[in-house]
């Protein structure tokens, strides 16, 4: 099923580099992923096309006006409507969001997709907030100028899973995150530089050796950098034994 992405949006010429270049681009060209952008400052009205105002109570800098977002929420759903899609979820990106994972993008990939709502300035109208998201997501724990970069970030992350995209379909398999620990080191040609040889057992030509080698090198970056991981992947069941014997013999 192709995901779709209705992104509201105060700067749409973001948005179009990502389509147009790397391994996300084959997404856009075969429509696995179709992104609409919604520029919210052509629902605003009056002279001024005004999309923000200043906080009752006072305080610095400016919110988002319900109204222009309403009414471009409401062109959305019909767009939806017309091209048969459900009313997709909508999707708020601020700092007070739940942390985006893996498991949610893997979630997303498999659509039908969501209603990107970028927000600028200080934030929107707690009442739009109310009354119409679904889901509030957060990048991590710091402050951006917009919404939008957390967007791109989003649609990036599901665009590489759509199958065709990345070259080997074997890859995104690898990746850190994918089961559930970091990803363990690459090396390529030439097998001797900066006075650094390759690990001796990348070019054994043992695949499962080479494959236990790599399964090692994670559970040990893992335990070092980010040991609630390697915690996370254990109360799921996914250490063997051979697992729990290594992590007990190496050290922190
Ligand atoms: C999201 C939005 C940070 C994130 C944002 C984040 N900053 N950590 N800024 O995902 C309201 C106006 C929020 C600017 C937006």
């Amino acid at each position: 099923m192709a995901v779709r992405f209705d992104v509201i949006t105060l700067f749409p010429d973001l948005f179009a580099p990502f389509q147009t270049i790397g391994v996300t681009r084959r997404a856009f060209e075969t429509q696995a992923v179709d992104v609409r952008l919604w520029p919210l400052r052509d629902f605003a009205d009056g002279t001024y096309r005004r999309v923000d105002d200043r906080p009752f109570g006072g305080g610095p800098g400016m919110v988002m006006l319900v109204e222009p977002l309403v009414r471009c929420l409401s062109a959305i759903r019909a767009d939806q409507a017309a091209a048969a899609s459900p009313p997709l979820p909508v999707v708020l990106f601020s700092p007070a969001g739940k942390p985006l994972t893996q498991q949610r993008v893997q979630q997303m990939a498999q659509g039908p997709g969501a209603v990107l709502v970028c927000g600028r300035y200080e934030g929107i109208d707690q009442r739009f907030i109310d009354a119409h998201v679904d889901e509030e997501i957060s990048l991590g724990d710091y402050v951006l100028s917009g919404g939008e970069l957390p967007a791109l970030t989003l649609i990036d992350a599901v665009a590489r899973l759509q199958p065709g995209v990345l070259h080997d379909a074997a890859s995104h398999e690898q990746d850190s995150f994918s089961d559930g620990l970091l990803d363990c080191p690459h090396y390529s040609r030439p097998e001797v530089l900066l006075d650094a040889a390759v690990p001796p057992m990348l070019m054994s030509g043992h695949h499962a050796h080479i494959a236990r080698w790599r399964r090692e090198q994670q559970l040990t970056i893992t335990a070092r950098r980010r040991p609630e991981l390697i915690e996370a992947a254990r109360a799921r069941g996914e250490l063997s034994k051979e697992d729990e014997r290594f992590l007990l013999k190496i050290t922190l």
